[in-house]
C-alpha cells in the first residue's frame, strides 16, 4: 500500500512540469483471451499506476495542469457487479484513497475533453500501446486510430520519463520487494533443475512462486536450455545432462513494481570446462561494468566496459583473436552478445519504453549506433542517481549467426571460426541483477541471489543431496 499523498504530489509535480492544458491518462482495459469474457490477467498501465495507483480496469484520469486538480472517470459498482465478483468498495473511497476527489461517471468524459478543448487549451496525452485505447481516442476525439500515437504530446512524454525514471525511496523499497520473490523463483529454479525435467515443468512452478507471493511475473519466463535462442519463451525441452539453462524472470508486486533476474544453471549440477569459462567470462563483464556506473557515467561506456570484458576473456579462451579493443571498437564481440547490457526497470520492466524507447534511452547528444550489436542498446545515456538498470551482458554460441559471419568473413581477424564451430551446442548465459545509480556511485538491489559458479553449484548440490536422503 503506497499512501494517497505520494499520488498527489506526483500529480502535482506533473502539473507544475507540463505547466497547462489537460492530461489525459486512461488506464488499461481487461484483454480477452478468446472471447469477450474470458480475459487475461489484467496489467494496469505503468503512467496511470504512476499517477493514479488504482490497479482495475477501464478507468480514466485526468489532470488540469493549469490547476492541478485531478479527476477520476469510472463507475459505482452495480448490483450486478456484486453478484458477479462479490462486494465492492465504492468508487469514491477508492479515488480518496489516491487522493482524488473528484469521481465522474465515464458518460461524462467527452464534455470534460470537450469543455478543455474548447477554451483552445492543449489537449496532452502519452502515446498507446494498446489498440483498444487507441480506438477509444478515436471515438471520443475523433482522432483516427492509427494517427493516435503521432499526436501524443512530447512535452508530456519527457515529463512523465523525466518524473518516472528516477525513483524515490517508496519505490526502491517496492523494486526490492520484487527482487525478494525473483531470489525465491530462483532459488526454486536451482533447486529443482535436473536432467529428465521438461522446462515447462520448473517453468511453471517458477509462476506459482511469483504467484504465491501475491504478485505475478513481470514478463514471460525465459527458461530454456537453448538460451542462445534471446527471448525463447516455449519451454518444450527436457533437459538433459549437459545442457546449460538460461532462466530469465521476474515478479511484479501487487504494489506495480517489478524485478528482472537472471541465472544461468549446469542442469546437471555442476559446470563443464567451457562451460565454467564462459560462464565466467559473463560474470567477469557483468561485475566490471557494475563496478563502472555512478552518475554521469554514459550507459554506453558501460556496456562497452562490459563487451571489452567479453572480447578479453574470449580471447584467453581462443574463441576470439587479435587485440580485444579493436575487436569491440570493430563490433566483433557482437558475435557472442548481439544484445544491449541492459534496460531501466520500474513499474515497467522495460521501464518507460511504453512511451518511446529512444525517448528513454538516448537524446542528451547520444545516437543510437547502426552497428550490429550496440544497434540493440536501449539505453546509452548518462546515468542519473535513481536511475534502476539492470545489467544483463551474455554470450551465446548461435549456429546461424556463427555460419552467417564465417560464410561473410565478417570480422575474421578477431573470430576463431575453426574452434569457434566446435562450441555450437553450448547454447547461452546471461547473468542480470537490477542495479540503483546512487549520489556517488551504485548499488546492486535487493537480496543476493547465488551467482558465483560455486555458489549456484552448492544450492543445487544441497537440493540434489536432500532429494537422495529422501528416496
Ligand atoms: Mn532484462
Amino acid at each position: 500500500m503506497i499512501d494517497s499523498a505520494v499520488f498527489a504530489t506526483r500529480r502535482a509535480q506533473l502539473a507544475e512540469r507540463v505547466g497547462d492544458g489537460l492530461i489525459l491518462l486512461p488506464g488499461n482495459e481487461l484483454s480477452p483471451m478468446n472471447y469477450a469474457d474470458n480475459h487475461y490477467g489484467f496489467r494496469q498501465d505503468g503512467s496511470f499506476r504512476y499517477y493514479f495507483g488504482l490497479n482495475i480496469p477501464g478507468l480514466v484520469g485526468t489532470i488540469d495542469a493549469n490547476s492541478g486538480e485531478a479527476y477520476l472517470f469510472g463507475h459505482e459498482p452495480t448490483i450486478d457487479d456484486v453478484v458477479w465478483t462479490g462486494p465492492q468498495p465504492s468508487f469514491r473511497d477508492l479515488a480518496a484513497s489516491v487522493g482524488v476527489g473528484q469521481t465522474v461517471p465515464p458518460a461524462l468524459l467527452q464534455d470534460h475533453l470537450e469543455a478543455a478543448i474548447d477554451t483552445g487549451r492543449p489537449l496532452r496525452f502519452l502515446p498507446q500501446y494498446r489498440p483498444e485505447n487507441r480506438l477509444a481516442f478515436e471515438s471520443l476525439l475523433g482522432i483516427p486510430a492509427g494517427d493516435v500515437n503521432g499526436r501524443a504530446d512530447r512535452g508530456l512524454m519527457e515529463a512523465v520519463l523525466k518524473q518516472r525514471l528516477v525513483k524515490s525511496d517508496v519505490e526502491i523499497a517496492e523494486i526490492e520487494r520484487a527482487i525478494a520473490v525473483s531470489r525465491d523463483m530462483h532459488l526454486f529454479a536451482m533447486r529443482t533443475v535436473r536432467p529428465g525435467l521438461w522446462e515447462r515443468e520448473v517453468a511453471g512452478r517458477i509462476r506459482g512462486e511469483a504467484l504465491a507471493s501475491g504478485g505475478d511475473v513481470s514478463f514471460p519466463i525465459i527458461f530454456s536450455v537453448h538460451g542462445e535462442v534471446l527471448h525463447n519463451h516455449a519451454w518444450a525441452n527436457r533437459m538433459e545432462d549437459g545442457d546449460l539453462v538460461v532462466h530469465d524472470s521476474g515478479a511484479v508486486t501487487d504494489t506495480g513494481y517489478c524485478s528482472d533476474i537472471t541465472r544461468t544453471l549446469p542442469v546437471s549440477g555442476r559446470f563443464d570446462g567451457r562451460q565454467r569459462s564462459a560462464y565466467e567470462a559473463v560474470l567477469g563483464a557483468q561485475l566490471a561494468a557494475i563496478d563502472a556506473m555512478k552518475p554521469g557515467v554514459p550507459f554506453r561506456d558501460v556496456h562497452l566496459v562490459a563487451a571489452l570484458a567479453i572480447a578479453s576473456a574470449l580471447t584467453d579462451i581462443g574463441l576470439m583473436k587479435g587485440d580485444p579493443a579493436e575487436a569491440v571498437a570493430a563490433g566483433a564481440h557482437a558475435l557472442f552478445m548481439p544484445h544491449g547490457l541492459g534496460h531501466m526497470m520500474g513499474m515497467d520492466v522495460h521501464d518507460g519504453e511504453a512511451i518511446d524507447e529512444d525517448l528513454v534511452g538516448y537524446g542528451d547528444g547520444f545516437e543510437r549506433s547502426t552497428q550490429f550489436g550496440l544497434s540493440a542498446l536501449r539505453l546509452a545515456r548518462p546515468l542519473v542517481p535513481g536511475w534502476v538498470v539492470t545489467v544483463e551482458p551474455g554470450a551465446y554460441f548461435i549456429p546461424e549467426l556463427i555460419q552467417r559471419w564465417r560464410s561473410a568473413r565478417t570480422c575474421e581477424d578477431f573470430i576463431n571460426f575453426d574452434l569457434l564451430e566446435s562450441w555450437v551446442g553450448v547454447g547461452g548465459i546471461r547473468i542480470e541483477d537490477d542495479v540503483l545509480v546512487t549520489d556517488d556511485a551504485h548499488r546492486v538491489l535487493g537480496p543476493s541471489i547465488p551467482k558465483q559458479p560455486h555458489d549456484v553449484e552448492a544450492v543445487m548440490a544441497e537440493a540434489a543431496d536432500r532429494r537422495h536422503r529422501e528416496c
